[in-house]
């Protein structure tokens, strides 16, 4: 028997707007519990009442306007704010599911036209996800589930620029730890496939969290 101690698994559930990420994180949660499994869920922006929340919230309703690299580095730094806790958590045997993380700042800086590596650069060395799904969803899909709302990027041809470059970032990393899913179905379907995916982890890692993009 191996005498390196476990630790919980790390997943990230990202995708586009109204792809159903809240929905499924929170049923994906329900099932950790219903196992007797310790689950921490965290959704990026964080808090939006801290200092740097409120700045990012005021900014996501237009109501103020920030540089395009300010704005990033500000996503970048409320993740900075959790990195130390979300490994505590993992160390003490918490399975840690992020509602959108690094990979939807780089796509949605870069969809606005900053490059990909300048985007990369300041979430550089966070703890990396065991695993991330992907919510993939046509923009047409998301206008049926209602429409898009008033926050800044809702808006199609912002969503089909973030899309490409989502789906461009999936080609960096490996199907043990990046799965798309279709999500454009029935609830319980991506539910099923969440939870498919999420159980090969919860018996915990015996592998050192990875560090993002080293
Ligand atoms: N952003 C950034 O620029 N940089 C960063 O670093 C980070 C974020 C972290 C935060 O938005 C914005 O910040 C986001 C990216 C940017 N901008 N955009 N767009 P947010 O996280 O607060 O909002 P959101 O992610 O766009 O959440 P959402 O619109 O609420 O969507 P969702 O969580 O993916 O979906 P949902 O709430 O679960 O479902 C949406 C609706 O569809 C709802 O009525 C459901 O009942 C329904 N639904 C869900 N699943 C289904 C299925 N399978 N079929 C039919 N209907 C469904």
């Amino acid at each position: 028997m191996s005498n390196i101690p476990r630790r919980a698994a790390f997943i990230a559930i990202e995708g586009l707007d109204r792809s159903g990420k809240t929905t499924q994180v929170a049923t994906l949660q329900t099932r950790l519990q219903a196992e007797g499994i310790p689950v921490k869920l965290l959704k990026f922006p964080v808090d939006r009442t801290t200092a740097i929340g409120q700045m990012i919230d005021s900014y996501l309703r237009s109501q103020s306007e920030l540089d395009d690299r300010a704005i990033h580095l500000l996503f970048s730094a409320n993740r900075w704010e959790l990195a130390a806790s979300i490994e505590q958590l993992l160390a003490a045997g918490t399975t840690v599911v992020c509602d959108r993380y690094a990979f939807s700042g780089v796509a949605f800086s870069t969809a606005k036209g900053l490059s990909l590596d300048w985007c990369r650069s300041p979430d550089v060395s966070l703890p990396a996800p065991d695993l991330t799904l992907f919510l993939d969803i046509t923009p047409e899909q998301a206008r049926s589930r209602g429409g898009y709302g008033e926050e800044r990027y809702e808006k199609e041809e912002m969503q089909r620029k973030v899309r490409d470059v989502f789906h461009q970032i999936s080609s960096e990393f490996t199907a043990a730890t990046w799965v798309t899913i279709d999500a454009g179905r029935e609830r319980e379907d991506v539910a099923e496939d969440v939870w498919n995916f999420v159980r090969q982890l919860t018996g915990g890692l015996s592998s050192p969290l990875e560090r993002l993009w080293e």
